[in-house]
């Protein structure tokens, strides 16, 4: 059963012994920070404050946590089985005679279901403001020592598409300025900053709509991280994720869209062509973000609910909330990379390497140079052109075994010959690119030579006793009383 929003979750929670509840008062000024980190790093609860200093909201923390609140968010025993329904729906052909029409009319039947449902009303309008507001009033946390301010760090901002009317949502941190302003930090690569940028083109208007929602069902919320082409509706894929669709209700003051469970919504506008100085802030990268200018976003309506929950996060050396839940998008997104890169065996993402910096990819080697089309490929595909160092195995290494792979790899490659440079778009939070957006990235061709690719050597195999030996000394090594 989906839950149907954030207080069911976090009710969920408690019920599996996941959740502390914090009754004295912590500051969100740092302290909420502390206690975070510490739980995330020692494999503890997701934290709900109930007494944050300075407001009478409290705040929700680490909600995913852990491997077991992924699971429980996403409301399965393992994400793979997601990615085992979303490759069910890849392979989803026309059926052939009556039995596998028939068969297929339950899937079919459950897709319609995933779309979302506007509705008249919902929590989120329990309170509806449009004077008398401001943004202090809510816990949002001061996470690092020199960051510029309090930031909003798990929003779910919603946008539209000026040319195809499509939504998007995704989640941009908000750094706030004051009692109603706060920065709007999409990156330029993300969808909100394409629909900013065509509006702006436009000139139709000066002013784009944006509305953020804070808190809702576990799998809506996720799904504003989730790097979907674009145009793909998030809320769309929340319903998939949940089986059941988001209700969605209209905004007081716009023409947009909210999840009608929603905890807190900000209602507003982005001035076409008004930029700030926004951060730093305390990364995922483990680092500082450097300051940088980022569009203004004024809100203009704080729509919520008697008693709102503040849903929030931290970010910060791994492994962090965030690892958590980018580890289950490598899971869950294997099988839609696998249909465009089928030679793709496993996939991993080490803590360290903070998503893309580090990918560790083993692939089914059938031509030569195949090692650098799949680094190729990655960089052409979506978010993950991002990825700063790929290195690309045989099939026959574990990747998820970190250790196993330093070893292998450092030993197969020639580096002047293996490693491949390439020039284009990097994270916008990397810090060491010549250019904030722009720069290079690194492939390394750990797989074993061919011929084919000039390798005229013989090529050893690794070492290993056979199967039998090992047997026999197993029985033997009783026997010594080992
Ligand atoms: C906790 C957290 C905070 C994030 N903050 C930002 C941010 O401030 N700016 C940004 O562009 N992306 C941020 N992201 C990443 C985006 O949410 C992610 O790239 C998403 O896929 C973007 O969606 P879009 O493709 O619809 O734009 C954050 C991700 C997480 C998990
Ligand atoms: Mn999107």
């Amino acid at each position: 059963m989906a839950y149907k929003d954030l207080r069911e979750f976090i009710a969920a929670l408690d019920k599996a012994g996941e959740l502390k509840r914090i009754p004295f008062e912590v500051d969100p000024y740092l302290e909420i920070t502390g206690f975070a980190d510490r739980s995330v790093k020692q494999n503890g609860p997701a934290l709900l404050f109930e007494k944050p200093k300075g407001s009478s909201i409290p705040v929700l923390i680490n909600a995913y946590a852990s491997k077991k609140r992924m699971e429980l968010a996403l409301e399965v025993d393992s994400v793979e089985e997601i990615a085992k329904r979303i490759a069910e729906y890849l392979e989803m052909r026309m059926p052939e005679g009556i039995l596998g029409k028939i068969k297929m009319l339950p899937m079919l039947a459950e897709m319609g279901s995933f779309f979302p449902k506007s509705v008249d009303g919902g929590p989120c309008k329990e309170v509806i403001r449009r004077d008398y507001f401001s943004l202090h009033e809510f816990p949002i946390l001061h996470c690092w020592p020199q960051d510029a301010g309090r930031f909003i760090t798990l929003p779910m901002v919603f946008s539209r598409n000026p040319d195809s009317g499509k939504r998007n949502c995704g989640c941009y941190r908000l750094q706030v300025f004051d009692d109603r302003t706060t920065g709007m930090h999409w990156q330029t690569h993300k969808q909100g900053a394409e629909h900013y940028r065509r509006m702006k083109a436009h000139g139709k208007t000066t002013r784009m709509d944006v509305a953020v929602a804070i808190g809702a069902d576990p799998a809506t919320m996720y799904s504003a991280i989730l790097p979907l082409p674009p145009d793909l509706d998030e809320m769309m894929i929340a319903g998939f994720l949940r089986s059941k669709p988001v209700e969605m209700v209209k905004c007081e003051t716009m023409d947009l869209e909210v999840p009608a469970q929603s905890e807190i919504v900000l209602e507003g506008y982005v001035e076409l062509g008004e930029l700030r100085t926004e951060g730093p802030f305390g990364d995922h990268t483990g680092f500082y973000s450097l300051a940088d200018d980022y569009p203004v976003f004024h809100v203009t309506c704080v729509t919520h609910r008697r008693d709102p929950i503040y849903a929030t996060t931290i970010v910060g050396p791994p492994p962090m909330e965030d690892f958590y839940m980018g580890r289950a998008i490598e899971r869950i997104f294997l099988p839609l990379m696998r249909l465009q890169l089928p030679e793709v065996r496993d996939i991993y993402m080490p803590p360290e390497g903070i998503f893309h910096n580090l990918i560790l990819i083993a692939i089914r080697k059938s031509y030569p140079g195949h090692a650098r089309k799949v680094m190729h490929a990655i960089w052409g595909l979506g978010q993950a052109m991002f990825s700063k160092c790929i290195v690309v195995v045989d099939e026959d290494v574990n990747v998820q075994d970190v250790s196993e792979v330093a070893w292998k790899a450092l030993n197969n490659i020639d580096p002047e010959r293996d490693i491949q440079f390439v020039m284009g778009p990097v994270d916008s939070l990397d810090h060491a690119s010549r250019l904030a957006n722009y720069g290079s990235k690194m492939g390394v061709d750990a797989t074993r030579k061919w011929p084919g690719e000039g390798f005229t050597r013989p090529w050893p195999d690794v070492i290993q006793l056979p199967v039998e030996v090992l047997a026999r000394v197993g029985d033997l090594w009783k026997k010594a009383g080992l």
